[in-house]
């Protein structure tokens, strides 16, 4: 299998710290969907990465899809319940922790795509959006309390989104001090960086 993405984003992290802790072999290609001459839209049409290209060279996107196929493809480690709430559950999870990441990609975005001239700019969006990064960020610890992990004693997805999100808003919006605010998030991404799957993912 071969990963088309970037050390820089999330949604990929989040693919590549569920490969490691699957022990699933793949090759990692780099590729700045930014650059005017970016070929990632011969694999995915809506020019985004993560895109997992398949040993049949079929692509398969986006990273909520690529996790949940890679879950099924070995019994190690599994992240994802088969059924039921407590698979509903996790995928609330990650629901969660995306949209955090969706609101700031936005939110970044607006502020600094150079494509976008300065009075394109709309500070009322840029609140809108920073808004859902806090309240996301709030309800990540309300949700996980005082549990070992997000959804109860064992890592899961939910564990692993929630940790790809922090360290990406802590990478982009360095401002945000969500450790101090809340120090259960904090234990949590400090556990989880532990992992040689999050220690060798930390965005670059
Ligand atoms: N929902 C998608 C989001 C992927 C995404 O937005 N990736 C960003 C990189 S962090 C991207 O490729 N953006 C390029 C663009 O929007 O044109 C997923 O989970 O895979």
């Amino acid at each position: 299998m071969k990963l088309i993405g970037s050390a820089a984003s999330p949604y990929v992290r989040k693919v590549r710290v569920v490969m490691a802790e699957k022990r699933l072999d793949y090759q990692f290609v780099q590729e700045n969907v930014w650059a005017d001459d970016t070929t990632i839209g011969h694999s995915n049409p809506l020019g985004k990465v993560p895109c997992l290209i398949m040993e049949g060279s079929e692509a398969m996107f986006d990273s909520r899809v690529i996790v949940e196929y890679l879950d099924t493809l070995s019994p190690v480690g599994k992240l994802i319940p088969s059924q039921g709430r407590e698979r509903a559950e996790v995928k609330t999870w990650e629901a969660l922790a995306d949209g955090v990441l969706d609101a700031g990609v936005l939110w970044r975005l607006e502020a600094t795509w150079p494509k976008r001239a300065d009075g394109e700019r709309s500070q009322a969006w840029i609140e809108r959006q920073r808004a859902k990064v806090l309240a996301g960020i709030a309800a990540m610890s309300k949700g996980l309390g005082d549990k070992p992990f997000c959804s109860g004693i064992h890592l899961s997805l939910s564990d692993i989104a929630v940790g790809c999100a922090l360290g990406w808003v802590s990478f982009r919006f360095p401002e945000i001090d969500w450790r101090a605010e809340f120090p259960n998030l904090d234990r949590l991404h400090e556990k989880l960086l532990q992992r040689p799957s999050f220690a060798d993912t930390q965005p670059s």
